[in-house]
């Protein structure tokens, strides 16, 4: 015991000191019986949804954009993805009804192995963009989405430039691949911002689809 505590220490401070790339982490499967019960705060569309700070056990969670994956994923959710403006809507009435100031979404830049050489995908700030929760690829971020009437991304930021403006970059090297829904951190209202994945937020899950139907099939009479 004091022999893997000891191995464990200078591990800690190595994750302490570089949080942008926390090194061997994975995503998490999910357990049968989290996904039976799991958290259904509200229904759109076929999928249940909640938000972390409204489950006792997670109140007070705040996590990277890894590690809120994770704990959706446990629950056979992931990250919320927001394709339409009437979902844009149900997440905007809950932060503003609960006042939360900011959630991490499963927005991701796909800036990472695999997304090398993808012509399509260039320039990655507008290109970029794909809900990774269901790999659905998100409207060029310089334009009205599909189904939106307006462009969620806010029109300012820490640069006071329209987002995705990848603002850390400049301050300390990280760069901003992750998705959060800001409130009115930049005087913009409910916004979408990039922002830098280590940062440590609440979250709001959604049901994937992916995960519930492996539990389905691999847990026969489940009932989820
Ligand atoms: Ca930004």
């Amino acid at each position: 015991m004091r022999a893997s505590l000891l191995l464990l220490v200078p591990l800690g401070l190595t994750l302490a000191q570089r949080p942008a790339s926390k090194p061997g982490r994975f995503l998490s499967l999910p357990n049968a019986q989290k996904c039976a019960s799991r958290p259904k705060e509200f229904f759109f569309q076929g999928h249940n949804y909640f938000y972390s700070a409204h489950v006792p056990q997670l109140r007070n969670t705040r996590v990277d954009w890894l590690d809120a994956r994770n704990y959706c994923r446990e629950y056979c959710m992931d990250l919320v993805s927001i394709e339409t403006q009437q979902e844009n809507n149900l997440v905007y009435k809950l932060i503003r009804d609960n006042d939360v100031p900011y959630i991490w979404t499963s927005g991701r830049l796909c800036d990472f192995k695999g997304c090398e050489g993808r012509r399509d995908l260039e320039p990655k700030s507008i290109y970029g963009w794909f809900w990774s929760a269901n790999r659905v690829k998100m409207s060029p971020t310089d334009r009205t989405p599909a189904g939106f009437n307006f462009n969620p991304w806010s029109q300012t930021g820490h640069k006071k430039l329209r987002q995705p403006d990848n603002a850390e970059f400049e301050i300390n090297g990280t760069n901003e691949s992750c998705l959060s829904v800001l409130n009115n951190v930049y005087n913009d209202g409910i916004a979408w911002h990039d922002v830098a994945c280590y940062h440590e937020k609440p979250f709001i899950c959604e049901d994937s689809e992916e995960l519930l139907n492996y539990i389905a099939s691999t847990n026969p009479g489940i009932r989820l």
